[in-house]
């Protein structure tokens, strides 16, 4: 490894421990690269994308998730409907045993409504999914104004 890329690894273990992290529990679902559009201080809503993996060879729901930056918060897809994108609200998160389920710009998102408070460059946005099983996972997601890159 070369000094460059030490240094690179110090500063992102140092000093941002979640900007695009991987989490994950015993339950074996991975919930990473997670962030959170930074948008105008006037606007009431934004959008969180993130990829999930299930590491599991069993099916795994997502029933809720929730943020503390939000009143509410939905998940979306895009869809064309006559020849224009629109929002559809996804009625129930699967994700297939092994499978990765990827939230990115321009496709599936999570909508974020009734933003209670600003949204902050290098500030950390909590953001919980709860499974269908009861299990809570917490996961901590960051803004940016453009897609990071992913891990
Ligand atoms: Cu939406």
């Amino acid at each position: 490894m070369n000094k460059f890329a030490t240094y690179v690894l110090l500063f992102a273990l140092i000093v941002s421990p979640v900007a695009v992290q991987a989490y994950e529990k015993e339950n074996g679902l991975v919930i990473k690269d997670g962030w959170i559009r930074l948008m105008p201080a006037v606007a009431t809503a934004s959008a969180a994308y993130f990829t999930l993996h299930n590491k599991t060879d069993k099916e795994m729901k997502v029933v809720k998730i929730t943020t503390d930056i939000a009143k509410k918060a939905s998940l979306h897809d895009m869809v064309m409907e006559q020849d224009m994108m629109s929002m559809v609200a996804i009625k129930e998160l699967v994700i297939p045993a092994g499978e990765t389920v990827v939230f990115s710009p321009g496709g599936k998102h999570l909508m974020l409504m009734g933003l209670t408070k600003k949204l902050e460059k290098d500030k950390d946005v909590l953001v919980k999914f709860y499974l269908e099983k009861g299990e809570v996972i917490e996961v901590k997601f960051r803004s940016y104004k453009i897609a990071p890159p992913a891990s």
